[in-house]
């Protein structure tokens, strides 16, 4: 959770076109910029780099770069998304990460994986299958990261979550910020788990990025506990994201 960088994208005029499981109206532009911009600027105050890129209207889902790839200390490595529609925005984020890292690794298939699916803690990587994460997928990162000297642990996402993620995230090296229906599943073994309060489970999907945890408002029992566990919280409204099935996590990548 300690990072220099962050990689962000603008979200394009053609997010109403984006993936998502339900629909519950059509995001706003306006209103997703001027989150996002909060987003951004948050991520700066802790005194990292943002590298903010262009929106690309051509793949509406393309603000959700975390999907794209995972970033670890020793290289990056490009993810083959599950979702058909997303596979071109990998190749528009490779020569970013190319200039950023010297060893970048790509998935190549035949199997899918997307960086939503990948919790990375103090001692391991924890990946979730999902309907865009298969095992073949697993098996092929797990194959880099093994040389890298990490320990890759395959979990499930629940039935009906989109991504791993979407239901727990990273708040310090030994503690997990989790939904009950995920932690049920038993994958966090060993960890300090803090249940998101029942009615507010899509707070769970947070980031610690350095001294902050940033997670979407309108969560006030979540902020509440945070704050008692004695982190700083900051609130983003991710109401035109959670229209897309988008969160904290998903809006950048961060090493
Ligand atoms: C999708 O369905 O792929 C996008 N609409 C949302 C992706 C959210 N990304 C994430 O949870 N890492």
């Amino acid at each position: 959770y300690e990072f220099t960088r962050a990689i962000t994208r603008r979200p394009a005029a053609t997010i109403a076109e984006g993936l998502r499981a339900e629909d519950t109206g059509n995001p706003n532009l306006d209103t997703m910029l001027a989150a996002h911009k909060a987003y951004v600027a948050a991520l700066k105050s802790t005194g990292a780099e943002v590298i903010e890129l262009a929106p690309l209207p051509a793949f509406p889902d393309a603000q959700f770069v975390e999907d794209t790839a995972l970033c670890l200390p020793k290289g990056a490595i490009l993810m083959r998304p599950g979702a058909p529609s997303r596979m071109g925005e990998v190749a528009e984020m490779a020569p970013t990460l190319r200039a950023c890292y010297d060893t970048v690794h790509e998935i190549t298939g035949p199997g899918h994986i997307e960086g939503g699916d990948i919790l990375v803690t103090g001692r391991e990587i924890l990946v979730g299958r999902s309907d865009r994460t298969d095992g073949a997928g697993v098996e092929e990162l797990e194959k880099i990261t093994s040389d890298w000297g990490y320990t890759l642990r395959e979990v499930f996402t629940p039935e009906g979550v989109l991504h791993f993620k979407t239901d727990c995230s990273l708040m310090d090296a030994e503690t997990i910020l989790a939904t009950r229906r995920l932690d049920a599943s038993g994958c966090f073994e060993g960890y300090r788990v803090l249940h998101v309060p029942e009615g507010e489970e899509a707070a769970a999907n947070a980031i610690r990025f350095n001294g902050l945890v940033l997670m979407a408002a309108g969560f006030p029992r979540t902020a509440e506990l945070l704050d008692r566990e004695g982190f700083e919280v900051v609130e983003i409204d991710n109401t035109d994201c959670a229209k897309l099935d988008g969160g904290m996590s998903c809006l950048s990548l961060r090493f």
